[in-house]
């Protein structure tokens, strides 16, 4: 039997998903687009899944569109690559970055086009030493997509997301994370045993808590201080409602480490 395109496991409160398409680079066709939406959306309503960590089989992490799917003869009206992004990238990208809960992503290879930019929209990204990034639109004629026009200028400037953007020249990971693209580059070895430190740490961290954060960030980059400062308000009176809140003051009061149950 045929292995499945996505593949999920979950350990405790880590779920791990795996694009799995290795010789194409896990390269998107549409089986793998709806088998991911099926999964994050499966892992958004899990309370015990408290984290979710992403990464890619064989030597490439994602290679974004699969071209093999957009072959278009002489004749043949070109696809609606519009409609694609509506239905696909799109809500996948507005998934994750509103999931209530940490996505780690393990990029464990060449990440391009938009699985690139499908890295960029996870909260804290690490990558192999030999990961880099493309953004590879502009080699065949497009516009980066999956968020990359937005994330490129706010996670590296105005400059730096042009040339990425016009050039599409690779990115080696090191060079990512002394740019601010990405959290860290790790040697290769290290990879997954720090992804899964990491994500196992935030499945006992205060789930709640870090889920009005990234709702916090998120919003500050189309607020201004006044609307900052009330959402603040407005969030924080929400964190302090949590059971972790609670749990943490009294684990702080009695000197010892507390236990977060994520609510
Ligand atoms: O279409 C829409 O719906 C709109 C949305 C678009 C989103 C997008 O992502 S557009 C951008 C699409 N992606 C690309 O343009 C990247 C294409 N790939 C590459 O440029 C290179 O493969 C890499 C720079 C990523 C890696 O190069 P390298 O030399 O390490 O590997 P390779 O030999 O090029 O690739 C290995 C295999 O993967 C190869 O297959 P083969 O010859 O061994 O049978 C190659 O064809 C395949 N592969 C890599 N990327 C794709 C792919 N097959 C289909 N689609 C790919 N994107």
């Amino acid at each position: 039997m045929r292995e499945a395109v996505v593949l999920l496991e979950r350990d405790g409160g880590v779920a791990e998903i795996t694009l799995n398409r290795p010789d194409k680079l896990n390269a998107f066709n549409v089986e793998m687009h709806r088998l991911l939406a099926r999964h994050l959306e499966e892992l958004e309503a899990e309370e015990a899944t408290r984290v979710v960590l992403l990464t890619g089989a064989g030597r490439g992490f994602c290679a974004g569109q699969d071209l093999g799917d957009r072959v278009m003869g002489e004749e043949e009206r070109a696809p609606d690559l519009g409609e694609t992004l509506e239905t696909l990238y799109n809500p996948l990208i507005r998934r994750l970055r509103r999931l209530e809960k940490p996505v780690i992503c393990a990029v464990n290879g060449v990440a391009a086009g938009a699985g690139a930019n499908l890295a960029l929209a996870c909260d804290i990204v690490l990558a192999a030493r030999s990961a880099s990034f493309i953004q590879a639109f502009c080699r065949i004629g497009l516009v980066p997509d999956s968020g990359g026009t937005w994330f490129l200028p706010r996670l590296v400037g105005d400059a730096r997301a042009r040339g990425l953007a016009l050039l599409g020249e690779k990115l080696p990971a090191e060079q990512a994370a002394s740019w601010g693209l990405i959290w860290r580059a790790v040697p290769d070895s290290e990879l997954m045993g720090e992804a899964r430190d990491l994500a196992r740490r935030l499945a006992t961290a205060p789930t709640r808590g870090l889920a009005l954060i990234k709702q916090a960030l998120q919003a500050s980059w189309s607020n201004d201080l006044d609307a900052q400062l009330d959402l603040e308000r407005d969030l924080q009176r929400e964190a302090g409602r949590t059971e972790d809140y609670r749990e943490g003051v009294r684990a702080f009061l009695d000197k010892r480490q507390p236990v977060f149950r994520g609510r």
